[in-house]
């Protein structure tokens, strides 16, 4: 991971605030557990945290921590003005998520994703142009493992369970 993509996560992570995360449609392991792990990051650094998803989370993945409530938008209609920052984890695209509001021009946003499609729509873009990460929970594992953040037994279960789901359990050559 390039020195200066550790730099820039440290900066608005040191920095707390408001903070919006949001699953992207038909939200999988990698996009559940990256938010996860990185709301209970945040948390800890002092940041307030939402985590919305605009579709429903498969039912196999509810044994993962729950101290984080998800805020469902059943309408896609989201208050981006009630934000700081906008952590988009595991999103290709500015459109991935699914929320019809439009999302404010002032607002800052966070891309950490290891798409490698990902064109860097935010206003801070770390993304895995060499696909180095086989998904964006082993991007994080790395940022906080870089930062000393400690990895607790339930952020470790969380980013296991979105490698295991990006590699379809190991089963990926990289
Ligand atoms: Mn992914």
């Amino acid at each position: 991971m390039q020195h200066d993509s550790i730099i820039q996560f440290k900066s608005y992570l040191e920095k707390p605030g408001k903070a919006l995360l949001a699953l992207h449609r038909h939200p999988d392991p990698d996009s559940v557990a990256s938010n996860l792990a990185m709301a209970d990051v945040l948390r800890e650094y002092g940041h307030t945290v939402d985590i919305v998803s605009t579709d429903a989370i498969p039912s196999a993945m509810s044994f993962l921590s729950t101290s984080i409530q998800f805020v469902f938008l059943d309408d896609k209609v989201l208050d981006w003005s009630a934000y700081d920052t906008f952590w988009a984890l595991d999103m290709a695209a500015g459109d991935r998520h699914g929320i019809a509001t439009p999302i404010p021009e002032n607002l800052n946003i966070v891309v950490i994703d290891h798409h490698i499609s990902n064109k860097g729509w935010g206003t801070v873009n770390i993304i895995d142009n060499k696909e180095q990460y086989v998904s964006t929970c082993s991007m994080l594992l790395t940022f906080f493992k870089e930062l000393h953040i400690n990895i607790t037994a339930n952020r470790a279960t969380t980013l296991l369970t979105g490698i295991a789901g990006d590699t379809g359990f190991f089963c990926v050559w990289q």
